[in-house]
């Protein structure tokens, strides 16, 4: 299928070698593989919610004329069902990305979860190699606007997971950790195309108050899983809570093409879209 599947140990090491920031002198933790999303218990796909349920925002923010994207409905051939086409249809400036996010309400004390999809990315050389790839960076987040122990404060916490396609270690999967990517040292190969279709899963927390300071800003990147590559990530990073504006909780899950540095119109394909939010830990940790 034309992965670069990396050996587990060596992703360990690498891992281990970045020196991503634990919080406090943690002891080290079990590495945890990752889960197979129970279908039967987070069985609605939020793609098929259909467009509308969909809306775009273009980043960076401010440029609204900057950037012109879509979303539409398809049938995925040979899935049998309702799936959705975000395309990046055009933009004046380079490297502005389309963010499509759907928007729900959550069980109160949410605050682990599992996010997987499905998904087709267009054809495109990887890393500028023989010719210009067609995308920068393709995204999946997943954002919560959560009331703080203060009157009236709401505050902002995402999680995401990037698959980059240009850039200095590309391709490779990279972690968000409130400001910036930063990279997992894990690299793959995917293939676009029709009827190329990857599945990515991502576990972890967002959300939560785990070291008891009274902020929710605990993030944690438990596991995930790229097609059949199953990688542990156990990674703990300081992340920035955001003061918003809000009036309830609620969270986002977000889709993000990024554009190239001469903005070529791309599209990606997604489908069977599925959060399971957890109270408590289902990862044993
Ligand atoms: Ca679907």
């Amino acid at each position: 299928m034309g992965w670069k599947i990396v050996p587990m140990a060596a992703v360990i090491a690498v891992v281990a070698a970045l020196g991503f920031n634990g919080r406090g002198d943690a002891p080290p933790r079990t590495p945890v593989l990752p889960s197979q999303v129970a279908a039967s218990r987070c069985a609605v796909q939020l793609d098929d919610a259909g467009p509308a349920a969909w809306p775009v925002w273009v980043d960076p923010p401010g440029q609204p004329a900057s950037a012109v994207a879509a979303v539409e409905a398809v049938t995925a051939p040979g899935r049998g069902g309702a799936a959705l086409r975000i395309g990046l249809l055009s933009g004046a400036d380079a490297y502005t990305g389309a963010h499509a996010y759907y928007t729900h309400q959550l069980p109160a004390g949410a605050q682990a979860f599992a996010l997987s999809f499905d998904y087709l990315l267009p054809p495109t050389s990887l890393n500028n190699r023989e010719h210009p790839s067609i995308a920068q960076a393709f995204e999946i987040s997943l954002s919560l606007w959560k009331k703080s122990d203060k009157a009236g404060v709401f505050y902002r916490y995402e999680w995401g997971l990037q698959y980059q396609i240009v850039g200095n270690t590309a391709p490779d999967w990279r972690l968000w950790n409130g400001t910036d990517w930063v990279t997992t040292g894990i690299q793959q190969e995917l293939v676009g195309g029709d009827d190329r279709w990857h599945t990515v899963l991502i576990e972890g927390y967002v959300g939560a108050d785990r070291d008891g300071n009274g902020h929710g800003d605990d993030l944690r990147y438990v596991a995930m899983r790229s097609d059949d590559l199953a990688i542990p990530l156990g990674i703990d990073l300081p992340l920035q809570e955001v003061q918003v504006d809000a009036s309830q909780d609620y969270a986002t899950v977000a889709v993000q093409l990024d554009g190239n540095f001469q903005q070529d119109p791309y599209a990606v394909t997604i489908d069977n879209v599925v959060l399971c939010p957890y109270a408590t830990s289902p990862w044993g940790d």
